[in-house]
């Protein structure tokens, strides 16, 4: 399973114009498995141009790059926690994601209605985030309620740690300050925890959305980077329409065309390197069966379940994890050089796997 960013904002804030501008990638990418899947699902590859390095090297029938899937979730406005709008419905597709990238419109255009009447960020931010947090004090106030009315001692102590997290959020508490109340909770509690996945603890970014006109002084753009810096969230800047209506051009063509508005890279770039940083995510590639291949997963990830990724019979028959780093192999110029040089190293189960680590997974089952 790959991991997943979900877009939210609220109405004619440009979400799904720059979903349609960060998904158009997929048709220069027709050969492989990316695209839109469904009209609000798109899989989108994420560029590494180490990938075409280590093709240059060794030789496989194929390569294909990682991807990170985009979910453009729509229909939140205030009362989407009591339903409005088909709330709930969209509210349980944003359990789903792993981090949210929430749109805010940073440009005053007449004829596109703001559904709270104008443009303003800071408003606008908090109606979205009420919304969430509604949601998510209704789905703890269910487990209260569950835990709390047992006749096991255990059970009602559950029901007091996650009363303390509903508060916490009620109260707006920092992320931080939510996030020391969860590091008292039992690993029991912390298992109930994460089935209940709740928005307030996902972590998120914000896409300012300017006007192609206001690029250099987009229009309250300041008051939303104050407030994202007081948060310490980052703020991507993206001019949704531009990057939309120069879906048709190649790549080359794209640059150029933004240079001359002094953007020096994609949306769709901007989003997915957020959103490495924000899951805290790395890449790995695999040459096994004639295809080279690139992988993501969370930094930090041991060997074994790296495997795990690839095939649910490479995590349970893991033996040994054969690795080179990129780099390494770009300095020895080729595999049998590498090998002569003794750059590949043996790895154990526990390996914790780098980014640019290229690996042969050798299992048995
Ligand atoms: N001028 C301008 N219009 C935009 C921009 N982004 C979105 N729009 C327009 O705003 C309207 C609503 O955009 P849409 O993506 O459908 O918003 P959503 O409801 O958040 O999905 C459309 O008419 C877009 O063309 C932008 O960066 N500049
Ligand atoms: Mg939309």
């Amino acid at each position: 399973m790959g991991f997943s960013i979900g877009i939210v904002g609220l109405p004619n804030v440009g979400k799904t114009t720059i979903f349609n501008a960060i998904t158009s990638v997929c048709a220069e990418a027709s050969n492989y498995p990316f695209c839109t899947i469904e009209p609000n699902i798109g899989v989108i590859p994420v560029k590494d141009r180490r990938l075409d390095k280590i093709a240059e090297i060794i030789k496989t029938e194929s390569y294909i790059p990682t991807s990170i899937k985009f979910i453009d979730i729509a229909g939140l406005v205030r009362g989407a926690s009591v339903g409005e709008g088909l709330g709930n419905k969209f509210l349980s597709h944003i359990r789903e994601v792993d981090g949210i990238a929430h749109v805010v419109r940073c440009f005053d255009i007449d004829d596109i209605v703001h559904v709270e009447g104008s443009a303003n960020p800071i408003r606008d931010i908090e109606i979205i985030k009420t919304e969430l947090m509604l949601s998510d004090i209704e789905i703890l106030d269910r487990k209260i309620e569950k835990t709390a009315k047992s006749h096991l001692q255990e059970q009602r102590k559950i029901a007091d740690s996650f009363k303390k997290l509903r508060d916490a959020i009620n109260q707006n508490k920092k992320r931080h300050d939510i996030e020391e109340i969860i590091k008292n909770f039992t690993e029991e509690e912390k298992r109930g925890l994460k089935e209940l996945n709740l928005i307030s603890l996902k972590p998120y970014f914000y896409i300012a959305n300017v006007d192609e006109r206001e690029l250099k002084n987009p229009k309250h753009f300041a008051n939303l980077k104050t407030y994202a810096d007081s948060e310490g969230i980052e703020v991507v800047v993206i001019c949704g329409k531009l990057e939309e209506e120069i879906n048709e051009l190649n790549e080359d063509e794209r640059y150029q065309l933004l240079e001359e508005y002094g953007i020096h890279e994609l949306a769709v770039d901007k989003i997915i390197h957020t959103g490495y940083r924000l899951l805290n995510l790395i890449t790995f590639f695999t040459t096994a069966r004639k295809e080279l291949k690139a992988w993501t997963i969370e930094r930090g990830t041991k060997a074994i379940h790296a495997a795990g990724k690839i095939h649910s019979d490479m995590e349970r028959g893991f033996i040994r994890a054969e690795v080179i780093h990129y780099e390494d192999l770009i300095k020895a110029g080729s595999e049998l050089k590498a090998r002569e040089l003794g750059l590949y190293h043996l790895e154990g189960k526990d390996y914790i796997v780098e980014d640019g680590d290229i690996i042969y997974f050798r299992f048995n089952v």
